[in-house]
């Protein structure tokens, strides 16, 4: 087989893992790098190339609807309060294997540089949409709290119950991998289409996780952890539907 990376790839890839000393603490990236001074040069740029940009569209592509999927409503009081509230009290904490926990309010997140693409959401329940998503890069928000070596994960916790239970067994809850973490596309989003995320898709901000399936992109998102393993979490499947449905943990398009 013959390896055509495109310059586009490349850099791209070489963004997502560069210029980022806290992040590159962490083992998985550590060793990535490590493994890559090594490696042959086609090989470091396949592995480079597993980075790539997920399509992005024009403005002209938007769907003229961006419906909205499983909860769409997050009925607990102190949620509910923070929408009465137009969200001024909330924060999203971000804290486990962390240097420092910090957390931001919205107002802070919109201050913060900003990345804005255009990109279709598929779910596996069979629609598909194209909508533009405005957000603060997570690398960005990661580097304030700086990632302990031990970390390999981050698991978004949300505010909606989709179990049906009283207690919290329900919480909506997914994770991804550090190299998803610091790609270029991977934003905590608080607009869509131009406007404030709507309830109905996630607000105040929701995760968009561009290379996977609609189920990453947590929605209702009130705290960040970092971890070391995804064994504690729910049934230790990594996200609420993997737990219940079996969904893959990788959810790749
Ligand atoms: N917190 C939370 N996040 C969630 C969900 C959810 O029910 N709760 N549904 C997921 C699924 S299956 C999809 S397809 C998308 C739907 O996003 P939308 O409501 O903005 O269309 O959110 C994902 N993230
Ligand atoms: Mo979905």
């Amino acid at each position: 087989m013959i390896f055509r990376p495109t310059r586009r790839g490349l850099v791209l890839g070489a963004v997502a893992l560069a210029g980022c000393d806290r992040l590159q603490q962490s083992p998985s990236v550590r060793e990535f790098i490590r493994v890559g001074e090594t490696m042959s040069q086609n090989v470091q740029r396949a592995a480079l190339f597993a980075q790539p940009l997920a399509r992005e569209f024009k403005p002209s592509q938007i769907s003229p609807v961006f419906r909205s999927n499983g909860s769409t409503n997050p009925t607990s009081e102190t949620y509910k309060q923070h929408v009465e509230e137009g969200f001024a009290n909330w924060r999203l904490q971000i804290d486990g294997l962390v240097q420092t926990p910090v957390s931001f309010s919205l107002a802070e997140m919109r201050k913060m540089e900003s990345r804005s693409q255009i990109t279709r959401h598929d779910c596996v329940e069979g629609w598909s949409a194209i909508a533009q998503w405005k957000g603060v890069p997570l690398k960005a928000l990661l580097l304030k709290a700086g990632l302990l070596p031990q970390a390999k994960f981050l698991v978004f916790h949300c505010a909606d119950n989709l179990g049906g239970s009283k207690d919290d067994s329900g919480l909506y809850y997914e994770s991804i991998d550090l190299f998803d973490a610091v790609h270029p596309q991977t934003i905590m989003a608080y607009e869509l289409n131009g406007n404030p995320l709507p309830v109905s898709n996630g607000a105040p901000i929701r995760l968009r996780v561009e290379r996977q399936l609609g189920y990453k992109h947590a929605k209702y998102v009130m705290r960040i952890e970092a971890a070391s393993s995804l064994q504690p979490f729910g049934q230790g499947r990594g996200g609420f539907w993997e737990d219940v449905a079996g969904y893959e943990w990788y959810g790749g398009i």
